[in-house]
């Protein structure tokens, strides 16, 4: 299975980012929490003097203590870096505070590009900055099809559409984009990203599968043992694992496994001998 998602309309929306730069003050790049590097566009490039903040969203799904280990790691390199759960109504503060800190033309108009991946939460941001809802959002990616500026608290954002890249780095990344949701759901099958999350958090969080599922999460099908639990079956009383593996992903993704995170910071030696995630820093 090879994920691949990038449709004509994220060349051009990519096309309009840059253009878009010009007119802007500050870049906030968001990035899901958990899985920032892989969350990152590789390929939007901002230049060195435009000020760049990185948000890493839905903090609250994501592992705490993962996530102040990236938040650690994005500073360390110099990336301004905030953690937050953008459905907060008290959120925002922080990152308000920081992009008034920040230099550019007079405190009053300074204008703001939201950028990042589908489904990271860039429209749910905006309209949380607004206070109203202004932008289209929804829980599946490629909601935004076109920029849009929205102005409040004295600042002017942009919300633009979610933008991937032709080739993703591994098969890994491609799966953790599948699972949290900036993937179409129709460009991957359910059954092997399901086998993965499971492999993947039966070895990085031990007894979350079996308090959720209470199974033996030792069992070498555990797919199967869960759609039997949970009675995904198909006509002749066999167990429907593609109905078992969309059961799975839809609560991993509804945050009902707990606060799980997909991907860990390097460690700091192969973090200083390469490796970068994608943002400039400023
Ligand atoms: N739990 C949680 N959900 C969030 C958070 N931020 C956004 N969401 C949800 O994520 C989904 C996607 O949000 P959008 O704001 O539409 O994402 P987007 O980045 O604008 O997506 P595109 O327009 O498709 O590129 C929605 O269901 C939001 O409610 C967060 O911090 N925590
Ligand atoms: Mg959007």
């Amino acid at each position: 299975m090879v994920i691949q998602w990038y449709p004509g309309h994220m060349a051009k929306a990519k096309r309009e980012i840059l253009e878009s730069l010009k007119l802007v003050d500050v870049i906030v790049v968001l990035a899901d929490a958990r899985a920032p590097q892989s969350t990152i566009n590789p390929e939007l490039e901002f230049p060195k003097e435009k000020k760049t903040i990185t948000v890493l969203t839905k903090e609250d799904l994501a592992d705490p203590d993962c996530t102040r280990q990236w938040v650690q790691a994005f500073r360390d390199r110099g990336i301004h870096a905030l953690a937050l759960n953008v459905l907060q109504a008290n959120a925002i503060g922080s990152l308000v505070r920081a992009i008034r800190e920040m230099g550019g033309r007079s405190q009053k108009n300074r204008r703001v590009l939201v950028v990042g991946i589908p489904n990271v939460g860039k429209s749910s941001l905006i309209n949380r900055l607004a206070d109203r809802g202004s932008a289209k959002v929804g829980a599946k990616p490629g909601v935004t099809r076109g920029r849009q500026w929205i102005k409040s608290r004295g600042l002017q954002f942009l919300d633009t559409p979610g933008v991937l890249w032709p080739r993703f780095a591994d098969q890994e990344q491609a799966l953790r984009l599948a699972l949290l949701g900036s993937v179409k759901d129709e460009l991957y099958e359910w059954e092997p990203t399901a086998e993965y999350l499971l492999h993947y958090v039966r070895h990085r969080y031990p007894g979350t599968i079996t308090e959720r599922y209470q199974i033996d999460e030792g069992a070498s099908d555990l797919l199967t043992a869960i759609g039997e639990r949970r009675g995904c079956l198909q006509s002749g009383g066999t167990v429907d694992r593609e109905k078992a593996a969309f059961l799975i992903i839809n609560e991993f993704r509804r945050g009902q496994w707990g606060r799980v995170s997909l991907e860990w910071p390097p460690k700091k030696e192969e973090a200083s001998s390469g490796s970068e995630a994608g943002t400039d820093a400023s």
